[in-house]
């Protein structure tokens, strides 16, 4: 495409923001990069003190805003905030962040019926439960077939309105664009189209459900480059390929070939800005921030943990609450010196499974309070709601230990942020190892999530570990994230793209 030659920055660094930022500025000029997700990176809501600008909490913007900061470009997604059309220009429009514009947002627009069908219906009850085998059924109808595929389309529209028949990077984020990527490869070839789906990919048994698997697999095979967090999801979409569509699947290479175009597979395991969590946490604004958590929470306890999780019923949380009691029932002489604190971040609410898991998150929290609970002392503060990552950060601040306990989860940020905010290398991160983040983090104290046993164990050895212990935990664990930034992520797959398009054009 753009044919820009050598790379000049090689892999085995470990990658800072200016790295990334020097890399792109020697490698990528006269690149066009766009981004593509369904949730946008800023949104703009009516409030009471007028129209504000907000980040939605998400793994996803939370790890490519600052990509997309140091490249510039165009971020193409879904403008759901009910004042976005008032301040996006008749193209849908708008330069962010407001604050310091680095990169256009180019905002899509979709109707109720076409978000509540594509988004929650086929994407949120169908594909999320489908590849995290969870436990919850997935549900599939047509019509939100039908609805997914004409997202897709209006999405297909507008990115081709961006690169306006120029060639470009075209980057989609997840499993809400399974179609885009043939649609957008069939209208316009000169583009380099890649797909980062960050949650799991599941094993060809499960996939069998998906009534429409063919269609599916036949859309993500327009990518180039399609990324998964682990190699175990890559083989099992390998797997998945050669089971149901008509290609060639070459293991050895990890390419997939099919009507004589090829797509490479590949892992890619995202991370975090680990010295901008490291740093911010050691900051004034996050110690100023502490004496409100101490004040939320009461009467501290001897040991504080913490856990930090969207409100949904892959992130284990009644598990966890499980754990606890189990941990109380085993060890009485801890209660009145453990307490937990949940965040909690209300998800996808419009969907039955997500109401009901907050039901019972709340029957599990009373029923252990009332059973441990006494006088002033409450094992469990349970926070529902949206907070600042500052305010996170001084909750990581103020906890002994953090429990990261998904019964599936594509990566986990949420673990890796507490490790990058314990400066101090002193914290325990208790892990699931069915979390991707597990795969790096193996000096965590690693549980099975469906085994309350072994959880209600992890927080005994959290509680007795040795200081020694703790910071040498700690300190391998801080040296896993360093090493795997967000930025080392980009760069990875930026390369890829490279070399992918040098050979297109022959320069290699
Ligand atoms: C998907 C995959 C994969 C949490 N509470 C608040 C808040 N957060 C932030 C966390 C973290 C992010 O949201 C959550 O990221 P996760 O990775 O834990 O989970 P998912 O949202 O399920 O993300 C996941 C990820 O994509 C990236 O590929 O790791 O496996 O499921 O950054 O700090 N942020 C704010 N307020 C909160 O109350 N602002």
């Amino acid at each position: 495409m753009t044919g820009t030659g050598t790379l000049t920055t090689p892999l085995a660094k470990v990658w800072t923001k200016a790295d990334l930022l020097d890399f792109i500025g020697a490698n990528m000029k006269g690149v066009r990069l766009i981004v593509v997700s369904n949730r946008e990176p800023y949104s703009h809501r009516h409030t009471d003190s007028g129209i504000q600008c907000m980040q939605p909490a998400s793994g996803l913007a939370t790890a490519l805003d600052p990509v997309m900061r140091a490249c510039g470009g165009v971020w193409v997604a879904h403008g759901s905030g009910n004042a976005d059309r008032e301040v996006s220009d008749e193209h849908g429009r708008i330069s962010v962040p407001p604050d310091d514009p680095a990169y256009t947002l180019r905002r899509v627009w979709l109707d109720k019926q076409l978000e509540d069908e594509y988004y929650y219906g086929l994407s949120n009850e169908g594909l999320w439960p489908l590849c995290h085998i969870a436990y919850h059924r997935p549900r599939f109808t047509q019509r939100n077939w039908d609805s997914y595929r004409r997202a897709n389309r209006i999405f297909a529209d507008a990115i081709l309105e961006e690169a306006a028949g120029e060639p470009a990077f075209v980057f989609i984020q997840d499993y809400h664009f399974g179609l885009l990527p043939r649609m957008l490869k069939n209208d316009a070839p000169n583009l380099l189209v890649a797909q980062f789906w960050h949650i799991p990919w599941p094993n060809r048994e499960t996939l069998r459900a998906f009534p429409w698997k063919e269609e599916l697999l036949d859309g993500m095979l327009g990518n180039d480059l399609l990324g998964f967090h682990l190699r175990y999801h890559c083989a099992n979409f390998l797997n998945a390929v050669e089971r149901e569509v008509e290609a060639k699947v070459d293991r050895a290479h990890a390419e997939i070939t099919r009507g004589g175009k090829s797509t490479m597979v590949r892992p890619f395991p995202i991370s975090i800005d680990f010295e901008w969590h490291n740093d911010a946490s050691q900051g004034p604004e996050v110690e100023s921030a502490i004496p409100a958590w101490r004040q939320r929470i009461g009467v501290m306890p001897e040991f504080l943990g913490i856990g930090i999780d969207r409100l949904d019923y892959t992130k284990g949380i009644p598990e966890r609450l499980r754990a606890f009691d189990l941990f109380f029932e085993n060890n009485p002489e801890y209660r009145g010196r453990v307490g937990f604190a949940q965040v909690g971040v209300p998800s996808r609410m419009e969907i039955g499974d997500y109401q009901e898991i907050n039901n019972e998150i709340d029957r599990e929290a009373s029923r252990l309070n009332e059973k441990w609970g006494s006088g002033d002392y409450q094992p469990l503060h349970f926070f529902r709601g949206e907070y600042s990552q500052t305010q996170l950060m001084a909750l990581h601040r103020l906890s002994n230990f953090c429990m990261v306990t998904p019964l599936h989860d594509g990566m986990n940020l949420v673990a890796k942020e507490y490790v990058a905010s314990c400066f101090d290398e002193d914290g325990v991160l208790i892990l699931s190892s069915f979390a991707g983040a597990a795969q790096e983090l193996t000096d965590a104290l690693m549980v099975n999530p469906f085994s309350t046993d072994e959880m209600a164990n992890a927080i005994l050895h959290a509680v007795t570990m040795t200081p020694e212990e703790r910071h040498r935990r700690m300190r391998r664990l801080r040296t896993a994230i360093a090493e795997n930034t967000i930025y080392r992520w980009a760069a990875k797959i930026l390369m890829t793209l490279l070399r992918m398009d040098s050979a297109e054009s022959g320069d290699s």
